[in-house]
């Protein structure tokens, strides 16, 4: 079996079962959702962030991913409403995109394959802590955010991207503090909610879903800046960092619910 799980042939998502048994699992992430197969839910609420800027600690580069880090050691950043029981506490948030820009999201939307995907990955509470959570069905709650390029971008991820030469190489971590990442939603709070899974492994099949229709556009250079990251540490040969997203994953008859018609 490969040593450590990545995104390449030698060690990627074909392989990661050989470590990872949860991987070929009846719940996993991501799907392919197809709107004539979706259900409306008019129980579905809508669902409400309520984040704390003061809560953002760093912004750090695994080798896999950019990923903001949150202070979750009480209910200061949390994720409500929708299809979730009590609050959720934000943990952090990270993007999957792909070497060009007509592919890079996990879930594909009718065929639609994104630039890329934002995770904002928050956790139930009443299981203790998030080591708790993953071993339960209704531990995390993630809200995903598709990124196309456009010609209307969001400037508010330039806060994200204008770190990324502190982090280019894998290990590097840089202060990001003051950051409220509500600013990245898009205009409509539109969802599609399932079941499923962490797209990396292990895979728990902990993950309430919760994907919102409407991307948000950002522009070619900002994707460009992202795929400037390197899978390599620092002195090491340059491994661009891009194609970090897993292929959907078999359905298994779960029902993808939406909350608009
Ligand atoms: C990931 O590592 O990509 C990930 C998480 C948590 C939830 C979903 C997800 O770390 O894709
Ligand atoms: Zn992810």
């Amino acid at each position: 079996a490969q040593s450590v799980w990545g995104y390449d042939s030698d060690n990627g998502p074909e392989r990661w079962h050989e470590n990872y048994p949860m991987a070929k699992g009846d719940k996993q992430s991501p799907i392919e959702i197809n709107s004539k197969d979706v259900r409306h839910d008019a129980s579905l609420t809508p669902w409400h962030a309520s984040y704390d800027p003061g809560a953002a600690k760093t912004i750090l580069n695994n080798g896999r991913t950019c990923r903001v880090v949150f202070d979750d050691t009480f209910d200061r950043s949390v994720l409500r409403g929708g299809p979730l029981t009590g609050a959720y506490r934000l943990r952090q948030l990270h993007l999957h995109w792909g070497s060009s820009d007509d592919h890079g999201s996990e879930h594909i939307i009718d065929g639609e394959k994104y630039a890329a995907e934002l995770h904002m990955v928050h956790w139930n509470p009443k299981h203790g802590n998030f080591a708790g959570a993953l071993k339960q069905p209704d531990g995390v709650a993630v809200v995903g955010i598709f990124l196309k390029v456009g010609k209307t971008p969001k400037a508010e991820i330039k806060r994200i991207l204008e770190e990324i030469d502190n982090i280019k190489t894998k290990g590097k971590e840089a202060p990001f503090q003051h950051f409220d990442p509500s600013i990245l939603f898009p205009k409509s709070r539109d969802y599609w909610t399932y079941h499923g899974s962490f797209t990396t492994p292990p895979c728990e099949e902990c993950i309430t879903w919760i994907l919102l229709r409407e991307p948000i556009e950002v522009s070619a250079d900002q994707m460009a800046k992202l795929r400037s990251l390197s899978k390599n540490g620092e002195n090491e040969p340059v491994n661009p960092l891009v194609d970090n997203w897993r292929p959907p994953q078999p359905v298994k008859g779960r029902i993808v619910r939406a909350s608009f018609k």
